[in-house]
């Protein structure tokens, strides 16, 4: 131990850092595993051998956290915060051992216990603390800005119970509790003692101070805290270990004290419930469901939380001055959720600190950037102005200050214009006033940023058009992205080794070398192993089918696969349709061409979204039929595979042939499956909608299936849109409408997909699912060809992973940190 300039001891951490070989591991998990876990019997359960070696990897990562907290400490340093209400982190510690660059010396340690790294690290239960692609990038995110040794923070709710854990019963949806803490969570610490205090409910009065100044006070709160469990994020072999700070809610003493005076001292112990539900649970939709109490709960929790964590930080170290505040930090906000952050933000400025309106609206509007995910415009939030004015009346009061003063803005820049300002205005008007979040986010912040090019140029054009036209400065791009360590190093190992024994493997911390592999595409001896390579996944996968659904997949059929959440916009009914018009051909005797096709789905449906459960229902009622015919056996088999989550997609994107991305364009922000498919060698059939288009261009047209409208053909063919005389004119579609309404696929269950033969019928159906049949079965039928083809296939594989360098979410972040954050990247000195 040593002595700071305090009275406070500081552990001097390199030194007492444990060490990092073979021997003082095992030592180590030995000890984690008699000691602190208190077990004697190895091989009773892989579960504590687990969790003695997360022990043993955590204390290494402790101290690398110490040392880079030490780094921030004593240097003044610009850094970000990436607050989200998700961060889909799946499984630890693979990722650990890979980033600590531990993997063979951990293997070895294994050894002296006979056990795979494989199977133990099997034993850990996914973190599913986001609901899909905007949860996953955030944690894709954490992971490249370690690596890139930049100083940026996570900030997120430990939900108690994560993404639901979804049961196929009878083909329909069963929802069930993820509990995922249950078991122990060996990557959090605690840090109670930095809990803060977070205000809902009372009211606002007002004084006016002798300099005659008006102070606004929010009392009589019903007041929660917010307890940080601190989770480390180690970089690709840097010895950097970010954190990601995941907020707790619990009662505080005195919320029970009144009620425990009065002698009801049970109900007042009960009353903790309240605080403690607000981080009970995920919500599990991926588009906002407005007006719930417990969401806005939760959104300005986390927020409140967070800021309240930066600045006092920043006052503890530097005084109650905020002048140069805003060149040393910036807060990112992933999509609108917590955008509240922007009025919290002015709150404590204003009242806690007593900055003048002008001086805090500064500082606010210069650390504040603000992520789109969505183009639906539905999908935007907005909170009944009532439910604001009940939970967080002070937070009311300043979005109003905050929208006059804006609209002071649009009427010089429209003058008269009163439609103008009914159109901008932060309050929509109607008969239950709302808040609109995104417009506070695009007011409040200096950077408005889209996740793919077509997504950011729709965006200025259509649902942010008037900001764009008053703000065309805030306005950027920054495509998605997703870490190649774990969607390509960890997930596909084999596949990393065989391209690191041809290119080295600084393609690991330097993805733009990917393309390196180019080289190889028309090696034949190389292509052989790819394909082995392909062929040893796919049996991986086959396996794990064959467990889940009992659906034998052939490693030599072609894998086709969908797996995504299950929207409309997504079109998995589009997917089911063209299985169907297979399996007719099938029926029909017409497979003299065919080319045998696995056909994998998976993806969980928010619970209360009709539509989308019913096409779950639909996908394994037809893969049951389709299955059970021994004349389609040869030719067709058809999964749905339950609970797709982030473990599930380190298996299946290693083993996919042809990547399902096709959504209606103009609808699907960016999609990062779909990188993560291309990087692992899979072939992408898809529509020109939000990353695919940056895809394609990167692969070249030659090697990516195309079909179906551009977003600007859809818009036009939505005026006048008659699906009927498309299926009267498509003999192949009109065909697998008869099947579905003659009830070919419910034949005990009259009635139940009748919903789903009208939607594709309607002429306001917005999803165009006819429009682009006829396209994406021809669009089919190529790839089919081509994928007979073996060595066209293996060319088309080792292209598309030699092109995906632009989609490492190391490139993403760089971006961000060039065009937004402006970070420097931190400069630990290297231990051992
Ligand atoms: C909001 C309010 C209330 C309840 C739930 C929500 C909510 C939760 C999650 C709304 C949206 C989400 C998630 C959205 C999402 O995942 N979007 C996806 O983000 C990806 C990363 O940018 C893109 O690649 C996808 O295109 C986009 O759909």
């Amino acid at each position: 131990m040593a002595k700071n300039s305090g009275s406070v001891c500081v552990v001097k951490h390199w030194q007492d850092a444990p060490k990092m070989d073979e021997s003082t591991l095992v030592d180590d998990l030995t000890r984690h595993f008699y000691y602190t876990l208190g077990r004697d019997k190895v091989g009773e359960s892989q579960l504590y051998l687990y969790h003695a070696l997360a022990l043993t990897i955590r204390d290494r990562l402790v101290a690398r956290c110490r040392a880079t907290n030490q780094y921030l400490a004593d240097k003044k340093t610009r850094k970000a915060a990436y607050i989200s209400l998700e961060f889909l982190m799946g499984r630890a510690l693979s990722n650990a051992v890979l980033n600590l660059d531990l993997e063979d010396k951990v293997r070895d340690a294994l050894k002296e216990y006979c056990c795979e790294l494989e199977t133990v690290a099997q034993a850990e239960h996914d973190a599913g603390l986001g609901n899909g692609g905007l949860g996953r990038l955030a944690a894709c995110f954490l992971d490249s800005c370690a690596s890139l040794a930049l100083p940026v923070i996570g900030y997120g709710i430990r939900y108690e119970y994560g993404m639901f854990n979804q049961k196929i019963e009878q083909g329909h949806q069963v929802e069930q509790p993820d509990n995922w803490l249950r078991e122990g969570h060996p990557w959090e610490l605690a840090a109670p003692e930095k809990a803060k205090r977070i205000k809902f409910s009372g009211h606002v009065v007002s004084h006016i101070d002798r300099s005659g100044r008006e102070h606004r006070e929010w009392i009589d709160t019903q007041d929660v805290l917010a307890v940080p469990y601190d989770v480390p994020i180690p970089g690709y072999k840097n010895e950097v270990v970010n954190t990601l700070r995941l907020w707790k809610s619990e009662a505080t003493d005195e919320f029970d004290l009144n009620e425990f005076n009065a002698g009801s001292y049970s109900e007042a112990v009960a009353k903790k419930n309240l605080a403690e539900q607000i981080t009970m649970v995920l919500y599990p939709n991926d588009t906002s469901e407005n007006g719930k109490e417990l969401r806005l709960r939760q959104q300005y929790f986390l927020s409140s939380a967070s800021l309240q964590d930066i600045v006092d930080n920043w006052v503890e170290r530097y005084g109650p001055s905020f002048n140069d505040f805003a060149d040393y930090h910036v807060f990112q906000l992933n999509d609108t959720h917590p955008s509240i952050a922007v009025a919290e933000l002015m709150r404590i400025l204003v009242d806690d600190y007593e900055l003048e309106w002008q001086e805090a609206w500064q500082i606010t509007t210069s650390t504040m950037a603000y992520t789109n995910h969505t183009l639906l415009p539905e999908a935007l939030e907005k909170w009944p102005v009532s439910l604001f004015a009940r939970l967080l009346p002070r937070l009311l009061e300043i979005i109003y200050e905050i929208n006059a003063r804006f609209l002071t803005e649009v009427a010089l820049k429209w003058p008269g214009d009163i439609g103008k300002q009914r159109a901008l205005s932060l309050i929509e008007e109607g008969e239950q006033p709302q808040v609109r979040m995104a417009y506070l986010a695009i007011v409040g912040s200096y950077s408005v940023n889209g996740v793919a090019a077509l997504h950011t140029e729709l965006l200025k054009s259509g649902l942010f058009s008037d900001f764009y036209q008053l703000w065309p400065e805030k306005f950027n791009n920054k495509t998605n992205g997703v870490t190649p360590r774990r969607w390509l190093s960890h997930c596909n190992p084999q596949l990393a080794s065989l391209i690191s024994s041809k290119i080295g493997d600084a393609w690991k911390a330097d993805f733009a070398k990917i393309s390196d592999i180019r080289r190889y595409f028309d090696n034949k001896a190389f292509q052989q192993k790819w394909q082995q390579v392909k062929l040893e996944n796919k049996q991986r996968l086959a396996d794990l089918v064959s467990k889940e659904c009992g659906v034998e997949f052939d490693v030599t059929m072609l894998f086709d696969v969908q797996v995504k959440r299950i929207h409309e916009y997504k079109r998995q009914l589009l997917n089911i349709l063209h299985v169907i018009h297979l399996y007719d051909r099938i029926c029909r005797g017409d497979t003299e061409n065919l080319v045998p096709r696995c056909v994998l789905f998976g993806g969980k449906a928010a619970p209360g979204y009709y539509m989308a459960k019913k096409i779950i229902k639909l996908i394994n009622n037809v893969a049951s039929v389709i299955n059970q015919d021994r004349a389609a056996h040869p030719f067709l088999r058809v999964a749905f595979l339950p609970n797709y989550n982030v473990s599930a997609m380190e298996v299946i994107c290693a083993a996919t042939d042809l990547s399902e991305q096709i959504s209606t364009a103009g609808k699907e922000a960016s999609g990062t499956g779909n990188m993560k498919f291309m990087m692992n060698g899979a072939v992408t059939i898809g529509t020109l909608d939000g990353a695919n288009i940056e895809i394609r261009e990167c692969v070249g047209a030659d090697n990516f299936f195309l079909f179906g409208v551009t977003a600007e053909q859809a818009q036009q063919i939505r005026q006048d849109y008659k699906p009927m005389e498309i299926i009267d004119g498509c003999i192949e579609l009109k065909r697998v409408m008869q099947l579905l309404e003659s009830g070919h696929f419910n034949l005990f269950e009259p009635g139940i997909f009748d919903d789903i033969v009208n939607a594709i019928k309607c002429p306001s159906d917005p999803w165009l699912v006819a429009q682009d049949f006829p396209s994406y079965v021809k669009c089919q039928e190529n790839a089919s060809q081509a994928y007979e083809d073996k060595e066209h296939w293996l060319r088309m594989s080792i292209l598309n992973t030699a092109a995906s360098g632009k989609f490492s979410s190391d490139r993403t972040i760089q971006d961000y940190c060039d065009d937004i954050w402006r970070l420097s990247p931190m400069q630990l000195i290297t231990a051992n």
